[in-house]
């Protein structure tokens, strides 16, 4: 008798659960419903805005190229967030004609900055299962007037897990064209080591998770060491990403990081401040690790950085 009141209550509290699951995921639908309905408007109106966030040399905190990073502001002022927008416009098949037209304006932008520096541009896994993806990338450098010496593409080990021989053939085909391959968010795959071997890639992102724990995990700085020293072996940039205080950028410098990206040195941010961001002298750069480092100017000791 007890026992049938038990299993009465543990039904009862699935039942619960289970409500609660349905009831969000009803919202979450409801939502993703809401979104794909403006989206589409969004995308066509252009009001999803290439923002740019700087990746820099950590020695000088010379800024050498730029991440475009989707903003979609809504009326409102609000932003959706591009982790939200972009899985449904994956879904729903909107995300080439989103990436097509943020990477129009990014270029557009881009022509105004100096020359040596790069822009560096996400390709989502779904796009790169459309047939001539590639083809499409570089006409819109060609109608832009973009070098492609000047453009780095991001992928990540997702794109390369549903059709290998495709994948490559199109990162091929753009890297014999000029563009740069980089591999984003490394480390958090699967099989690295037979993709760096299966790809030349010019760039790999070491993914913010394995910043963030840095400073208070030797093993951490173990693994981070090991991925530094494997760009160098393969002849790969390494680019820390995620870096927001200044303690991680100088332990980053000495575990012999070249690159970096995070909020310490600024967020993704507009065109019209990238001019700006351009124009300032490297924050702090007079002081990283307590040493005078030369003026942004002297090129001797900074040697500019090649893509591939
Ligand atoms: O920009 P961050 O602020 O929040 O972006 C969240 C996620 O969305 C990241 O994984 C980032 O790579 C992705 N993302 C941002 N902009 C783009 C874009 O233009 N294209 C693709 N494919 N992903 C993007
Ligand atoms: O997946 P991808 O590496 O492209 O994602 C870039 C994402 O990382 C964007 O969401 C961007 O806003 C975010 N980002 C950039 N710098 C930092 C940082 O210093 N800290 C954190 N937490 N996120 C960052
Ligand atoms: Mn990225």
């Amino acid at each position: 008798m007890l026992a049938d009141l038990a299993l009465r209550d543990v039904k009862k509290q699935r039942k619960a659960r289970s409500q609660i699951y349905e009831a969000s995921m009803l919202g979450r639908t409801h939502r993703a419903a809401h979104i794909e309905a403006r989206l589409l408007d969004a995308i066509e109106a252009d009001r999803i805005e290439p923002y740019y966030q700087p990746i820099f040399e950590i020695d000088t905190r010379r800024i050498v190229g730029l991440e475009v990073l989707a903003r979609w502001r809504q009326s409102g002022g609000d932003f959706v967030p591009p982790d939200v927008f972009i899985p449904i416009a994956e879904e729903r098949q909107l995300i080439d004609a989103l990436s097509e037209r943020l990477l129009k304006r990014a270029c557009v932008d881009a022509r105004q900055w100096p020359e040596d520096i790069f822009l560096s541009f996400n390709i989502s896994p779904v796009h790169m299962e459309t047939e001539g993806w590639e083809r499409r990338l570089m006409d819109i450098l060609g109608q832009t007037g973009f070098a492609p010496s000047r453009l780095q593409v991001e992928i990540t080990e997702t794109s390369l897990a549903s059709d290998l021989p495709a994948a490559a053939r199109a990162l091929a085909f753009l890297q014999k064209e000029g563009v740069a391959v980089a591999l984003d968010d490394f480390g958090t795959g699967y099989s690295n080591l037979a993709q760096l071997s299966n790809f030349s890639f010019a760039r790999i992102k070491i993914d913010r998770s394995f910043v963030a724990p840095l400073l208070e995990d030797e093993r951490q700085q173990k693994i981070v060491r090991l991925m530094v020293a494997l760009a160098r072996v393969l002849d790969v940039w390494a680019t820390a990403e995620g870096i927001e205080t200044e303690e991680q950028l100088v332990l980053l410098g000495k575990l012999g990081c070249r690159y970096g990206q995070g909020y310490l040195v600024s967020r993704a941010v507009p065109s019209d401040e990238v001019v700006a961001l351009l124009a300032a002298a490297p924050l702090g750069a007079a002081t990283i690790g307590g040493q005078n480092l030369p003026e942004q100017g002297d090129a001797t000791s900074c040697p500019r950085p090649r893509l591939q």
